[in-house]
């Protein structure tokens, strides 16, 4: 695998328009429609606005704020191009986040939509960051107003250069920074989407998770521009939104999280979605049930995978070609994985459950936190937290994050597994399981129930599932504690913050 050397600006821009399709279309968003001339043009602009007006050089870090749009990824590209390095951040992140990320990256300027403005007030009148507020149903009026050329050189160093900084709070809380050159950008788009979509020309790429997230930032925007295809990028994509969107867009490929594929399943029946081939599920594992739901109801396969923001994208994944419902998948050409026991030995048994650790095209690079680095990167492997197993076929299998093992009497319940066979009673709607330390057992199953809006939660209720669960599972794995809850903590990305639960 050769690391690629220059901007990765150029491989989503000039390398569509030389290979002669710059008149198609790039970019959809809401009022917006710009085709690949039109946006090298806005890009170019956006980086002469930065460079001239905000005084950004490469190196400097700049902090993004906005819904998925035209705008946000215009200004995405903007700052890559100029050699700086994109801060994205997601849009429900508020001003104590927002605060802490932009001090530990030491951003020089802030892009902010102007409807999430209200968070950045109290800290950008610090005279060191800069403030640039757009709008993103104009930002291109604006952009076209300064009368800037639209041709500009972009930025090549002799060396590696960073191209984007990444967030990751994941389930434990404290933030870490993990830094992506530019040559990773164009790996990862080598990596998964040209075994599990393998993306032509006149493909819409669109779907839910936001572009401060790396799983959509590569899904929604540099999987389709780095092969022709076009990014539709809708600012507030509801499950309902997403299904109107692929209805009236002729949506081909479709990325988003487990809980929203549950949604849209409920409601895929009332709109056509023929258009539809490639159903990306990442963020959270996906269970076997919403998997086999799904394909039910549309007779389309959901390809699941894995991702992390130290690895930038999806790493273990399904195909059309090769898939198996339960299974995450096998590893995406230019990676490799493995699982590790306790003693750090490689596992050789099929089946057998241990700590999943992968290596390849890109990896783990923690920004000064050495004591996270450590830990994370062993002997060339990224551990990534998984608990995973491999079966005979060579397919790894989602068991449990590696803090969601519950050992209790004795025995190993893999909270995971739990929740899947809850998620089964009718009345619930979502759940998390956590353990919960407990004088006899050391730990107890806890489980914190999500009833469908009709229903109502009370101790007869809570027996009635408990012994419910006993006849579908291995009775030691029944939640001991029930409670029933409106919501449950997730982080922006949707992922079940359980350490929130574990100490409630
Ligand atoms: O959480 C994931 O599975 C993921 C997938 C792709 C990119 C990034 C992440 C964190």
């Amino acid at each position: 695998f050769r690391r690629f050397k220059g901007n990765c600006t150029t491989l989503f821009l000039e390398k569509n328009i030389e290979t002669g399709c710059g008149d198609n279309i790039a970019l959809i968003s809401e009022n917006h429609s710009f085709t690949y001339f039109q946006l090298l043009e806005l890009v170019n602009q956006a980086a002469h606005e930065l460079t001239n007006i905000y005084g950004i050089q490469s190196g400097n870090r700049v902090l993004l704020r906005g819904y998925n749009s035209a705008a946000f990824a215009v200004y995405w590209l903007a700052i890559a191009r100029i050699g700086a390095i994109a801060v994205a951040t997601m849009p429900l992140l508020r001003k104590k986040e927002l605060e802490v990320i932009a001090e530990m990256a030491a951003v020089s300027l802030m892009i902010c939509e102007d409807e999430l403005a209200s968070e950045l007030d109290s800290f950008s009148k610090n005279e060191n960051t800069k403030l640039l507020l757009f709008n993103r149903s104009d930002f291109n009026v604006t952009l076209k107003k300064y009368n800037f050329s639209t041709n500009f050189q972009p930025f090549i160093a002799s060396e590696e250069l960073l191209a984007l900084i990444g967030f990751t709070s994941g389930t434990t809380g404290k933030p870490k920074m993990t830094a992506h050159y530019h040559s990773d950008v164009a790996a990862i788009c080598e990596g998964f989407p040209k075994y599990s979509l393998k993306p032509k020309r006149g493909e819409i790429f669109a779907g839910s998770p936001p572009l401060g997230f790396t799983f959509g930032l590569g899904g929604l925007l540099l999987f389709p521009l780095y092969y022709g295809a076009t990014s539709l990028l809708i600012p507030k994509p509801a499950p309902e939104v997403l299904l109107q969107a692929i209805e009236e867009q002729g949506v081909t490929t479709c990325f988003t999280a487990p809980t929203a594929w549950r949604v849209m399943c409920e409601k895929a029946a009332d709109y056509n979605i023929d258009t539809l081939k490639y159903c990306v599920s990442a963020g959270e594992a996906l269970s076997a049930k919403v998997a086999k739901d799904w394909e039910e109801v549309t007779g389309i396969p959901i390809l699941d995978g894995i991702g992390a923001t130290e690895m930038l994208h999806i790493f273990i994944g399904s195909s059309h070609e090769k898939r198996k419902i339960g299974f995450t998948g096998v590893p995406i050409p230019g990676y490799e994985a493995t699982l590790f026991d306790d003693f750090g030995n490689e596992i050789q048994e099929i089946n057998k459950a241990g700590r999943l650790a992968v290596r390849g095209i890109t990896g783990c690079k923690y920004l000064f936190n050495t004591e996270k680095q450590d830990a994370y990167v062993q002997n060339g492997w990224n551990f990534t937290g998984d608990i995973y197993q491999k079966d005979a076929d060579g397919f790894f299998q989602f068991v449990a994050r590696g803090d969601d093992m519950i050992i209790s009497s004795g025995y190993n319940i893999a909270a995971i597994e739990v929740e899947q066979v809850l998620l089964e009673h009718e009345l619930i709607k979502e759940c998390a399981v956590v353990g919960k330390p407990d004088e006899n057992r050391g730990m107890l199953v806890a489980a914190y129930v999500v009833l469908h809006e009709s229903v109502s939660g009370n101790d007869e209720l809570k027996i009635q599932i408990q012994n419910w669960f006993k006849e579908h599972a291995a009775p030691y794995k029944y939640p001991r504690h029930i409670e029933f809850v409106a919501t449950l903590p997730k982080t922006e990305t949707g992922k079940i913050q359980r350490f929130k639960l574990r100490t409630s």
